[in-house]
């Protein structure tokens, strides 16, 4: 017995159409520091000098050199049971949309094949004058020289700042997924950063049963129909073997 609504799990069992919003608590379990909790990136690093075109143009060397520490963590870290059970979730629901905020490419290693990545991935870095992709963004707090181009463009990885548009077809298919979703699911997110926080009110206006699932309680739960505290890594498994076995006694 879990503490998931029977309604919850008999619509999961019946849906065509289950859509997912992940933020930073989805990673959590894997080692990757979230931004606004306590401890979190934010707690440590002030977002205007890092998350910012602004702050790179200023201080190259030191947006450059963060981003390159947490590229490595990403490299040294592993999908954790909450990503693997949402890639699983697809044998069980003919249409399953990952919708992301995270930028370490963790649902598509765990093995989900609809994934939007909303703000980007790290690993993919590129030229920000010429846009040729480069190979790799390794640089130390101290380097003297930031990484440049073959054109002498600065390298910085393919993530939203603040003040940037999110890649507009990634936007749009994350509409799209939300209007259609029977099922939407927040996991770890403190929904507090646009346009994808405005996502679950979506999902809701458009009739979706929404179910938010996190350590505490954010401004999605409000709209919420359900909301589990707990911690991804651990509900969303559960909840993946409830929907299992509510199916499998569907067949027999
Ligand atoms: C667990 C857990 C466990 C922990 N299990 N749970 C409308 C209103 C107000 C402002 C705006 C608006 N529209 C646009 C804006 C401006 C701005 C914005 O939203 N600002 C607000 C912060 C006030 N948005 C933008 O600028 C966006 N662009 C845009 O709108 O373009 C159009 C435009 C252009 C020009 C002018 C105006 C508009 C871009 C946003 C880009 C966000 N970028 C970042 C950095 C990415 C690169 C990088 O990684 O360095 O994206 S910021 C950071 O926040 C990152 C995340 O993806 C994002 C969301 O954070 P997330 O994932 O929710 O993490 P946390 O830490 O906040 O929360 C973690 C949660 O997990 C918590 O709730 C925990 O409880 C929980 N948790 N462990 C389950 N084990
Ligand atoms: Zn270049």
């Amino acid at each position: 017995m879990t503490g998931f609504a029977s309604n919850l799990i008999e619509r999961l069992a019946s849906a065509g159409n289950v859509a997912v919003l992940t933020g930073a608590g989805a990673s959590a379990e894997s080692g990757i520091p979230t931004f606004r909790d306590p401890g979190g990136l934010w707690s440590r690093f002030n977002p205007a000098e890092l998350a910012s075109f602004e702050a790179f143009r200023r201080d190259p060397i030191r947006v450059q050199s963060w981003y390159s520490a947490r590229i490595r963590a990403v490299l040294e870290s592993e999908p954790n049971p909450c990503h693997v059970a949402l890639a699983e979730l697809e044998a069980l629901v003919p249409s399953v949309s990952v919708i992301t905020q995270n930028v370490d490419g963790l649902h598509k290693r765990a093995g989900s094949s609809n994934v939007i990545e909303l703000h980007g991935n790290l690993l993919d870095v590129f030229c920000a004058t010429c846009g040729r992709a480069a190979e790799t963004l390794d640089v130390a707090p101290d380097a003297l020289e930031p990484a440049r181009c073959e054109c002498g463009g600065l390298i910085r990885p393919r993530v939203v700042w603040f003040g940037e548009t999110l890649p507009a077809d990634a936007y749009e298919s994350a509409v799209s997924a939300t209007a259609r979703a029977d099922v939407f699911i927040s996991i770890g997110t403190s929904g507090e950063v646009y346009p994808a926080a405005g996502l679950p009110r979506l999902a809701a206006e458009a009739g979706a049963y929404v179910l938010e699932i996190n350590v505490q309680r954010t401004p999605i739960s409000g709209l919420a129909d359900e909301v589990v505290l707990g911690a991804a890594g651990i509900v969303v498994p559960q909840l993946l073997s409830e929907v299992r076995r509510r199916s499998n006694v569907g067949v027999s």
